[in-house]
């Protein structure tokens, strides 16, 4: 109210000299507001240490189609539609090769899946979880500490889909498991990447793996020497065994069981 009526008391000299005082403050402004936004930018880049290492191996090329933003793949003679977020949440956002991979090696051996109880860990955009509801298995728990994509996803594809044989929960690894109930299979695509994770992820195969019965399925990417690390710190601290059971390009699926 005050600021009002000073205005429209004010000379028109001084609304001159007003109007020459308000771009450079105007500017001030600007330079501090873009000042908070880098700042911010850097914090919360530093913070995510997944998208930080994402960086080190992706290929440029890889770039290009992941920016797209919804590819089609064709798994179990269905058309899946994958909505990819790049920008917005970095790896969970993305499909990636041994996703598929994977997704295939379940169709070709389904009756690893048929009438099983099924955890996805890491499931980003959830393809792998939802090609396994397809396979006949009694239920399907996708999980992943980002939870935005797989719920878009599976609204996307829910035509094909049997909406009680599929649940999306938030699970992070190494915390307390989202579901109480019996699990016979756990899979998991691309997963081993952030060395960090490594005994989180041990500890929650752990607690899954109540006997040699269950069977877990790992799908890798070759990138430096990160997933013989995980194998070696699963087979000799774990007391895991495990087999490859597949090969494709760069990829590898893992046949994993606790050792009795
Ligand atoms: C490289 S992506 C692979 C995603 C998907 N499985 C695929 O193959 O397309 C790794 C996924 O693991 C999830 N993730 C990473 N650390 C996690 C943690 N500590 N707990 C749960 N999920 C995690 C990420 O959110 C991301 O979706
Ligand atoms: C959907 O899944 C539930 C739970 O596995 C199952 O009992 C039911 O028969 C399924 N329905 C169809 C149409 O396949
Ligand atoms: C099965 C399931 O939980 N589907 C979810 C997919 O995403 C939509 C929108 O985000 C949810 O409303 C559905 O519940």
């Amino acid at each position: 109210m005050y600021a009002l009526i000073y205005r429209i008391n004010v000379t028109s000299n001084i609304k001159k000299q007003f109007l020459h005082g308000l771009i450079p403050m105007c500017s001030n402004v600007f330079t501090i507001v873009l000042f908070i936004h880098l700042l911010l930018n850097v914090v919360m880049t530093d913070r995510d240490q997944s998208n930080k290492e994402l960086v080190l191996y992706t290929q440029p090329s890889f770039l290009k189609v992941f920016s797209k933003d919804v590819r089609l793949f064709e798994v179990n003679g269905v058309t899946w539609k994958v909505k990819q977020d790049w920008n917005q949440l970095g790896v969970a956002g993305v499909i990636w090769e041994s996703a598929l991979i994977l997704s295939r090696y379940l169709v070709d051996n389904n009756h690893l899946i048929k009438g099983r109880s099924v955890i996805e860990l890491g499931a980003g955009t959830g393809l792998v979880g939802m090609v396994t509801a397809t396979l006949g298995a009694e239920s399907v728990a996708v999980t992943d500490k980002e939870m935005r994509m797989i719920q878009e996803n599976l609204s996307l594809n829910r035509d094909h889909l049997n909406q009680s044989c599929i649940t999306p929960l938030f699970y992070e690894w190494g915390s307390p498991l989202p579901l109480s109930s019996h699990i016979d299979v756990v899979l998991g695509s691309d997963i081993i990447y952030i060395e960090e994770t490594y005994p989180l992820l041990i500890h929650t195969l752990n607690e899954l793996c109540t006997s040699p019965d269950v069977l877990v399925l790992l799908s890798a990417q070759e990138r430096y020497d990160k997933v013989k690390l995980f194998m070696k710190q699963l087979l000799q601290g774990g007391g895991f065994t495990s087999n490859v059971v597949g090969t494709e390009g760069t990829v590898r699926i893992f046949s994993i069981r606790k050792t009795l």
